[in-house]
């Protein structure tokens, strides 16, 4: 069976031509106060006009009525930066206002991030994590990170366009149960899988775990590349992090037939490169 290597998640270009205000008839934020909803709706559009200025101006009362960090993120913040998304897609949008909204979604969780890590009670593990070398994006990287460290984690947060010898390095240094990488783009996805050889050719790759996450990431790659986990969301990270420490040996490492197809692609691959430089 010939290997398919898929490189995005499929968007139905229908959805994608829905501007955020046609969804507002079903009322996204329904169980919320009066006041609460029109905060939400005032914090999602803050995010889509990128006026980060603006954004502790908005954030500060939502916590002082009561509503939690972690609802802000998973909400307003959320659908927020999705429109951003769908507008980039669609040429409505282009980097510079994609960058103001990311300073936005940054500002908002300088505020949050203290009050999600004060969550800590415990202490259960370590994890590495970074962005893969090449790829700038840390909006839900830093989510994840957070998010961890509440759980009872010392997380180790690398930044952004992190070369596999930084891992390596880290995990030398940090001895964490779990190094996890984020990858938002298809071209830097691969990173993942070069920075898994890589730790398994410094002889490492038995003494962590792997997550996997990001946008166009799928448990299809994870099994592929011969990764331990993935997630598609902070919360499920999170869980499975969990799950890692207790039970560190049952994370599987992939799918041994996928992963194995995919390692005879990059020898071919490999195979082609060394024909072609002579
Ligand atoms: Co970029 N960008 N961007 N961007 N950007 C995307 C990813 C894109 C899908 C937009 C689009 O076309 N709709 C598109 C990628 C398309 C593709 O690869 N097929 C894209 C592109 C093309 C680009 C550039 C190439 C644009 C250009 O230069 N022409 C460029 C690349 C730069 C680079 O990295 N080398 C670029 C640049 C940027 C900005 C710098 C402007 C900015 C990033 C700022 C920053 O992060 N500091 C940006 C942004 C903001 C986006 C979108 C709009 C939003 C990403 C985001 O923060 N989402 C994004 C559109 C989209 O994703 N739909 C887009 C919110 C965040 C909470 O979600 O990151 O998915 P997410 O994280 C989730 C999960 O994925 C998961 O948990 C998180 C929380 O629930 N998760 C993990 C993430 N990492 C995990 C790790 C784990 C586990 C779970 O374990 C280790």
């Amino acid at each position: 069976m010939p290997l398919q290597i898929e490189t995005e998640k499929e968007f139905d270009i229908e959805d994608l031509k829905h501007d955020i205000d046609a969804t507002r008839k079903t009322d996204r934020w329904s169980e919320a106060p009066a006041d609460v909803k029109d905060l939400f709706h005032q914090i999602e559009w803050n995010i889509i006009d990128g006026e980060h200025a603006e954004t502790p101006s908005l954030i500060n009362p939502a916590l002082e009525k009561d509503v939690s960090a972690r609802t802000l993120i998973a909400g307003p913040m959320a659908t927020g930066i999705a429109e951003v998304g769908r507008r980039f897609k669609m040429d409505e949008y282009f980097l510079p206002e994609v960058m103001m909204s990311a300073k936005c979604m940054h500002a908002a969780l300088a505020i949050l991030k203290p009050l999600i890590i004060a969550e800590k009670t415990e202490e259960i593990g370590t994890v590495v994590v970074g962005t893969v070398q090449g790829d700038l994006h840390d909006i839900g990287k830093k989510i994840v990170a957070m998010m961890l460290e509440a759980a009872g984690f010392t997380v180790f947060d690398l930044g952004v366009t992190v070369p596999p010898e930084d891992f390596i390095a880290a995990i030398k240094e940090h001895k964490p149960q779990i190094v996890g990488f984020s990858a938002l783009l298809t071209t830097t996805m691969n990173m993942q899988w070069e920075t898994i050889k890589a730790i398994q050719a410094e002889g490492l790759r038995e003494q962590v775990k792997v997550f996997v996450g990001g946008a166009p990431i799928s448990q299809g790659w994870c099994d592929k590349i011969g990764a331990d986990a993935y997630a598609a969301d902070a919360l499920i990270a999170v869980e499975k992090a969990k799950a890692c420490v207790q039970e560190f040996r049952d994370l599987k490492g992939g799918d041994p037939a996928l992963h194995a197809a995919m390692l005879a692609l990059d020898a071919e691959r490999m195979a082609q490169k060394a024909a072609v430089a002579g």
